[in-house]
């Protein structure tokens, strides 16, 4: 069904490029007007650009709460509220376990798990103030099931995640306010192109029930009916969306 976020105002974190920007495209398909931040202010650009229409472009650093605050104002001011919240943006990092020194993981840590929780502090508390029910989705990872290597903490922040949405459920369901997480397998976005992930593809790929190479669309789809009124019945869950690799 097309349309069905008309009037809906959707923000998607980290949006520049691969999944983030395919669910900013696939939300303003269904009607929404969508806010790209990305810490790359061209690429958040760009990739507005391509969308057209009520699309806009936001730099923002999620792991800056100065710069998260700006966004947030800007939303206020553009749109009077938000509606819909991806928290998207993270690293994706391929580091082995004997360079995973405190350097790394508090950066990881700092942008991937802290900064979900400072955009949705912010976001929430909005949509609270203009008595919207809301959504929260967070993209988290197939890697908190499978203990992935090379990304240790990556995987604690992911957990770190599904754990605060099933938390984040409970406290803002009184608001009408859902939470839920997605869990993406292996997906072949801007950023694992550019990385060694991108070698593992034919591994992940003999683990996965239905065979193929996961797309930024096939998350987004899935992102689309959890931000929908379809979904309303569901809350504080984790979606696994890797063509079962894992179940869980
Ligand atoms: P990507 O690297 O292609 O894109 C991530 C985007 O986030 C980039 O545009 C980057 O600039 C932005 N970003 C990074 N740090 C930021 C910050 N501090 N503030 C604002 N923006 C920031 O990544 P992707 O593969 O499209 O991943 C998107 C999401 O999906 C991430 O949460 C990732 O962990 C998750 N995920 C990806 C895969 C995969 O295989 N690609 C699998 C499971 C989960
Ligand atoms: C299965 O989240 O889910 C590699 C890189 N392989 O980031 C991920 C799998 C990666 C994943 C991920």
């Amino acid at each position: 069904m097309t349309g069905w976020l008309e009037g809906k105002t959707a923000l998607v974190t980290g949006a520049a490029q691969g999944i983030g920007k395919a669910i900013a495209a696939r939300l303003a398909v269904d009607g929404a007007t969508v806010i790209l931040s990305d810490i790359n202010a061209d690429g958040a650009s760009e990739a507005a650009a391509l969308i057209g229409g009520k699309a806009k472009a936001f730099a923002a650093d999620i792991s800056d709460p100065a710069s998260v605050k700006a966004l947030f104002d800007e939303i206020q001011t553009l749109a009077g509220g938000l509606d819909i919240l991806v928290n998207n943006a993270s690293i994706v990092p391929f580091v082995a376990w004997d360079d995973v020194d405190l350097d790394h993981w508090r950066r990881i840590i700092d942008v991937n798990l802290t900064g979900t929780f400072i955009v949705t502090r912010a976001a929430t508390d909005q949509m609270r103030a203009a008595g919207k029910a809301g959504r929260v989705i967070s993209i988290a990872s197939n890697t908190f099931f499978a203990g992935t290597p090379n990304m240790a903490a990556y995987v604690a922040a992911k957990g770190g995640v599904i754990g605060f949405t099933r938390a984040l459920a409970t406290e803002l369901g009184q608001y009408g306010i859902t939470a839920n997480a997605v869990t993406p397998g292996l997906i072949e976005s801007d950023g694992v192109k550019a990385s060694p992930h991108n070698g593992a593809f034919e591994f992940v790929e003999m683990l996965q029930a239905v065979k193929g190479k996961g797309q930024p669309e096939h998350i987004a789809d899935v992102v689309a009916f959890l931000a929908s009124e379809d979904a309303r019945w569901i809350t504080g869950q984790t979606l696994n969306v890797d063509a079962g690799m894992v179940r869980h």
